[in-house]
């Protein structure tokens, strides 16, 4: 029996602890620290007892040996630590009363920290919803993802209102107390070189660049558990410090030269989701991060003795996304190249070891890579592509004649040059595919993957819809929200937090007049809590007694956050155009928006500019001003979403039909009761129908329209002044420059009155009428309120805990397992 060793964690123990890490660690003073120093020395404390559950925890997976499965994530969007490990370890309360003593307020201590931000958006956020729940469970599951020096883009407003960019040093804060450098997990990775085919179908890879792979883990706490998981992420060194000889030459730049170009592969995440393929330093940077976990992999498992043959049996690997699908050669290489693995029973092996999980039906969005690029910077990676291309896509004996089809199912696309279509190779290297919300899954299903299902049958193509974990989207970021409803079920918060299903003994108290009231002064009192932070960030002055309407995510055209604005400029005229006494009538509004645009995305950055000059001048206008507020709030993160989103009273999910893969923000809203307002799309359908549809404000055309509209659009046009005319009018505002210089604006005005790809002019109406639906119900204060509750009650499904249990059972074959 291995008891779990613990520190004390007495709040004299705790204070003291801390005290000790200020004087020795941070060889500072405890009578004259500042907060910073406080948060380092609380974090270190904290770290204490995170390492020794994580050794104990990892001892016994070693020990026991049990199927482990691998998430394969080119992001982690990890946001902050310290209260997460806090509320984890169940410490919380304990570190309050002992940084109070010592004379500091624990939630200035939070502020501190800085957000680790290595990831765009929701795929990133996913990974690291999932982990916490995979440690949550007790599950053996291990996160593998890249260290870059700079995560996602600074985002601030230039004085024209456009998206300028700054780094995100996140490193440069001291050292980061929540990773553990593995000096002694190293890899050596080779790029270039010759591959010489041997006998069979073996080959030598040689000559080329290496470069080393060295480990950082950080420790990944389980909720009420003492279970704490690993992510390890690589960073790249050269293999030898620097070329002496050219530096005792004087050749100085010759001799940091091959050091840069190793040390270049992890500096920085690529900032754009969903396009731009071809880049060469991105594919290194997935070369680099498939190579090194699959040694680390493979190594963990050769130390267990077993036959090769039971790799599958140990072995799960989740990858997110088609980032990491050259894990399937590589590990075809592996086999075959270094372990002797006959072709045949290396792909069995493979394919019995990978699961692909895809994000998007977007077909621009699909990843593909130059075959010239391919065969200059993995060439052995390129013949084993070529050769499952032709030993395994044997499409045409199933269905002959059906070239077309062979065309669509083949891992190269013809063309100069020719591309490997990498989710292609995802699916036919995985044992199942799986979409993120039922109607992505079935998109998924009939459209980009149509004919593999055909060819593997339906088994093989499932759904997992998304989830969140409630540790850190309801108790860290509505603490009021979670006390209100333990104390009102009667339950401990560990009850709700681990099962959110329960959440669901909330329905019996919708009618109660007095925990309705305590449901509304919570969501006020998350109002005035944003209020304040954009009154300390920016100086703005925030009506709280208006509705918050809400809108954050990447600035995307399938997105709309084009529609939205449009909405607002809407209504700010048709403000205008009432007297001054039906203005008094009208309900105040504040509309939010949040986001970052890919540095090169010229229409989303063209957007943001339109939502700060028209948010200049619609704040500014004395006749509006105390009815409609508009505003973006610049840098975007996790940390800023745990402010807004207890704040909102209603958010919008306004993807064109059949877009949006699943969202995850929209979860977190409902989670914490707010409303709302959006398309038939993605996982809003399952919120939908959890909720009841009464409850959610749906608005524009369906998925199977989408099509036909398009194709009306593009052969039998019509102008928007017939088709739209309120839409018009406001874009013929904003080309008169009623909100600075129009002639700005008409690359993006452009993209609406031309093609309107995502349907602006067709779903515009039915979004103003849904808006005008949610002004109305929430005149009714009372049945708002009653909404609210309602719909947090029925968020039991959205937990990650549910979709990884799903992924564990379903997928991974893996059990949970804690040290006695
Ligand atoms: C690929 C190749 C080269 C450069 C960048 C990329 C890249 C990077 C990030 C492509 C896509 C992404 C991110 C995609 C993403 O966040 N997708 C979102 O995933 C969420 C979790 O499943 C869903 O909820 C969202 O609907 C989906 O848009």
């Amino acid at each position: 029996r291995t008891a779990l060793r613990g520190l004390d964690t007495d709040v004299p123990s705790i204070t003291k602890s801390v005290v000790n890490h200020v004087q020795t660690s941070l060889a500072r003073q405890a009578y004259n620290l500042d907060n910073l120093g406080a948060y380092q020395a609380a974090a270190l404390s904290v770290r204490d007892n995170l390492i020794l559950n994580w050794n104990d925890t990892q001892m016994h997976y070693t020990r026991k040996a049990p199927k482990r499965a691998y998430y394969l994530s080119l992001e982690f969007l990890m946001g902050r630590t310290l209260d997460n490990a806090l509320l984890n370890l169940g410490l919380k309360d304990k570190y309050q009363e002992g940084v109070h003593q010592l004379g500091f307020n624990l939630e200035d201590i939070l502020e501190q920290e800085r957000d680790a931000a290595l990831g765009n958006g929701g795929l990133g956020r996913l990974a690291a919803c999932y982990l916490d729940s995979s440690a949550s469970q007790e599950l053996p599951v291990w996160g593998y993802g890249l260290r870059y020096k700079y995560g996602i883009f600074q985002q601030l407003i230039g004085p024209d209102g456009s998206q300028l960019e700054a780094p995100d040093p996140w490193l440069q804060q001291g050292d980061n107390p929540w990773e553990l450098p593995r000096l002694d997990v190293t890899y050596e990775v080779r790029f270039y070189g010759h591959a010489e085919r041997l006998d069979g179908m073996k080959a030598i890879w040689s000559g080329g660049q290496e470069v080393v792979a060295m480990a950082y883990d950080t420790m990944i706490p389980g909720y009420d558990t003492k279970s704490t998981n690993n992510l390890r992420l690589w960073e790249s060194k050269p293999k030898r410090g620097f070329d002496l000889q050219s530096f005792n030459a004087g050749d100085y730049e010759r001799a940091v030269e091959s050091s840069n170009s190793a040390e270049a592969i992890t500096s920085v995440l690529y900032p754009n989701d969903h396009t731009t393929f071809g880049k060469e330093l991105r594919l290194k940077q997935q070369y680099f991060w498939t190579a090194a976990s699959l040694a680390d992999i493979m190594r963990r498992f050769k130390n267990l003795g077993k036959p090769i043959t039971e790799f599958p049996d140990y072995v799960a690997i989740q990858l997110n996304d088609t980032h990491p699908t050259l894990a399937i050669p590589e590990l075809m290489r592996i086999f075959i190249d270094e372990e002797d693995v006959p072709w045949d029973a290396a792909w069995q092996l493979v394919t019995n070891t990978f699961f692909f999980t895809n994000h998007t039906v977007l077909p621009e969005a699909l990843e593909k890579w130059p075959v010239p690029l391919m065969q200059s910077l993995l060439p052995r990676h390129m013949q084993i592509i070529f050769d499952i291309h032709y030993l395994h896509v044997a499409v045409e004996k199933k269905f002959p004649g059906d070239r077309d089809k062979f065309a669509r199912m083949s891992l190269i696309e013809e063309g100069y040059p020719q591309q490997v279509r990498m989710a292609n190779l995802a699916c036919i290297g995985s044992r199942k595919v799986n979409g993120v919300a039922e109607l992505h899954s079935e998109l998924v299903r009939t459209t980009i993957m149509k004919d593999f299902v055909d060819y593997y049958g339906i088994s093989k193509f499932a759904n997992v819809t998304n989830g969140i974990t409630p540790r850190r989207w309801l108790d860290q970021c509505n603490p009021g929200l979670s006390k209100l409803i333990s104390e009102t079920l009667k339950l401990p918060k560990a009850a709700f937090l681990k099962d959110l299903f329960k959440l669901e003994g909330l329905l019996k108290f919708v009618d109660d007049p007095i925990f309705q009231k305590k449901w509304a002064a919570i969501k006020q009192s998350n109002k005035e809590r944003l209020a304040h932070y954009v009154e300390t960030t920016l100086g703005l002055k925030i009506n709280t007694h208006a509705m918050f309407d809400v809108q954050i995510k990447r600035l995307h055209e399938y997105k709309r956050q084009t529609l939205n604005i449009m909405g607002v400029i809407h209504r700010y005229l048709t403000l205008k155009d009432m007297t001054p006494e039906q203005r008094k009538t009208v309900n105040p509004k504040v509309v939010f928006f949040a986001g970052k645009a890919a540095p090169g995305y010229y229409i989303a950055k063209l957007t943001i500019r339109l939502i700060v000059n028209a948010a200049r001048i619609i704040n500014s206008d004395p006749e509006t001003k105390d009815i409609l507020q508009l505003y973006f709030l610049p840098d975007y993160s996790v940390s800023l979403a745990e402010v807004l989103i207890p704040a909102s009273d209603i958010s919008q999910h306004i993807s064109t039909a059949g877009t949006e893969a699943s969202g995850t923000s929209n979860m977190k809203f409902c989670l914490n009761g707010g409303l709302l307002v959006g398309t038939v799309d993605g996982a809003n359908i399952e919120i939908a129908e959890e909720v009841g549809e009464n409850n959610v404000f749906f608005f524009g055309h369906l998925t199977p329209a989408v099509e036909d509209l398009r194709y009306q659009h593009m052969y039998h046009a019509v102008p928007i002044e017939q088709k739209c005319p309120p839409l018009a009018r406001v874009l013929n505002e904003v080309s008169a420059g009623r909100f600075g210089d129009g002639s700005v604006y008409e690359p993006l005005l452009n993209t609406i009155r031309q093609h309107d790809y995502y349907l602006l002019t067709e779903d515009f109406d039915s979004y103003i009428q849904a808006l005008q639906l949610v002004d109305e119900a929430y005149q009714d204060r009372t049945e708002w309120i009653k909404k609210s509750i309602r719909t947090s009650a029925k968020m039991g499904k959205f937990s990650s805990d549910r979709a990884i249990q799903d992924y564990a059972q379903e997928y991974w074959n893996i059990e949970s397992t804690k040290p006695e």
